[in-house]
């Protein structure tokens, strides 16, 4: 029996990572790979904001899985004390008696190994396979290896393939700038930016990818129109564009739920439906859509924010509720309503005036149909009418006509 081991901080694990693996699984034919995220490695600090271990242990987990026959193990995450190789090997020889112990490196740490802890124990337990980290060694590493053969009677195994040159570091700053997505199997890249974990935000192409599955067919044109609409008016005033574009695409995604499943998200995530929600359940997407998106997508308050206020705004929004409020309302495939071109221009000369009279246009569009105004609705009329007195500017001029 060989058991193949992968040990590494899996900061996050990453497809240079899987590439390794499966070269050392098609050379080496394991019975069984472990990857074993490691707790504190002995030879280096984790960098900051690194995610706690449960979570590390998940994106191993979900690494593995792309892997067939590959599994997670927890080995060294359950250990307290640092993460030594050997005390890790002296566990897996206990629990595979008499199975060849293969421990997979980069040639970066076999070039170290002998300042690791107890590095005769190491080698005496455990056959050593390496692979490329860089081109340009070679002869370093030939070198090294014919040293610990010689020295420490270790089994070398040396890897071909294309080395890799995929970094968890350079991972970690991409991340951040909505980047590195490509370097990350799906499931580890869902898992980082639900936890949003190295400070993530989703790549808006991947978000898309996923907001499809959530919107009906009829409803993908009005959301793209919200998202360039957004786009458009945080470049505008000065908003984060990309912030905008995230809680655009995400602002009607628990619309085309009905009652039922409206109500049971808001049993899910803790949501109080007032009595206008509960006899009006359209207007329940507005505070199940943010809870959606912070559960499934990390959504930061202030985007979730700009989700639950978009139906019938706030008072006092902030710039990005507001901006997200009006795009919705404003947005190029919005079907024509009177007073929506009178709202576009206003939206690019003063967003209060658009608000106010964008809910003008609701409250009488609402009574006119004798549909119940929430009172989020009137409220937020009234205070961006008074916040328009008070800075001295007038209303937009219109008045529904019958
Ligand atoms: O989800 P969208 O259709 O893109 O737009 P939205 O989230 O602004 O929802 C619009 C619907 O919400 C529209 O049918 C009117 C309704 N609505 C907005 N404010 C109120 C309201 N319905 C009632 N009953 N009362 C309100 O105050
Ligand atoms: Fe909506
Ligand atoms: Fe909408």
């Amino acid at each position: 029996m060989r058991v193949l081991i992968y040990g590494g901080s899996f900061n996050p694990p990453h497809l240079g990572h899987i590439r390794s693996v499966q070269t050392a699984m098609a050379a080496l034919e394991p019975d069984r790979t472990l990857l074993i995220p490691a707790a504190i490695p002995p030879h280096k600090t984790l960098a900051e904001g690194t995610p706690d271990r449960q979570h590390r242990l998940a994106m191993t987990a979900l690494a593995a899985e792309a892997i067939p026959g590959c599994e997670a193990s927890d080995l060294e995450l359950a250990r307290t004390g640092p993460s030594y190789t050997s005390d890790t090997l002296r566990q897996l020889r206990r629990r595979y008696p008499g199975a060849e112990l293969i421990f997979l490196m980069g040639t970066d740490m076999l070039l170290t190994i002998e300042s690791w802890h107890e590095p005769e124990v190491i080698m005496a337990l455990a056959s050593l396979a390496i692979f490329a980290r860089e081109t340009g060694r070679e002869g370093q590493i030939a070198a090294q290896a014919a040293h610990l053969r010689e020295k420490y009677g270790a089994v070398v195994y040396e890897l071909a393939g294309e080395p890799v040159t995929v970094s968890s570091t350079g991972i970690r700053a991409l991340l951040p700038q909505r980047k590195g997505r490509e370097y990350l199997t799906e499931g580890v890249y869902a898992c980082i930016i639900r936890h949003r974990l190295y400070g993530a935000k989703p790549d808006l192409d991947w978000l898309w990818e996923q907001a499809y599955g959530y919107l009906k067919p009829t409803r993908v044109a009005h959301v793209q129109g919200a998202e360039a609409m957004a786009r458009r008016l945080a470049r505008r005033w000065g908003a984060d564009e990309t912030d905008a574009a995230e809680a655009a695409i995400l602002h009607d995604c628990t619309k085309k739920l009905d009652r039922e499943e409206q109500l049971r998200l808001c049993e899910k995530y803790g949501i109080i439906a007032d009595k206008w929600e509960l006899e009006n359940p359209e207007l329940l997407h507005a505070k199940t859509g943010a809870a959606f998106a912070a559960d499934l997508f990390g959504a930061p308050a202030h985007i979730a924010d700009a989700i639950r206020w978009h139906t019938t705004g706030r008072p006092g929004m902030t710039l990005l509720e507001q901006i997200v409020f009006l795009a919705d309302a404003i947005e190029e495939h919005r079907a024509s309503y009177p007073a929506l071109e009178a709202i576009r221009e206003a939206a690019f000369e003063d967003l209060d005036a658009a608000t106010e009279l964008c809910l003008r246009r609701t409250l009488a569009f609402l009574e006119g149909q004798g549909e119940t105004i929430h009172p989020d609705t009137a409220r937020t009329r009234e205070y961006y009418l008074q916040k328009l007195e008070d800075k001295g500017a007038l209303p937009v001029p219109w008045a529904a006509q019958e």
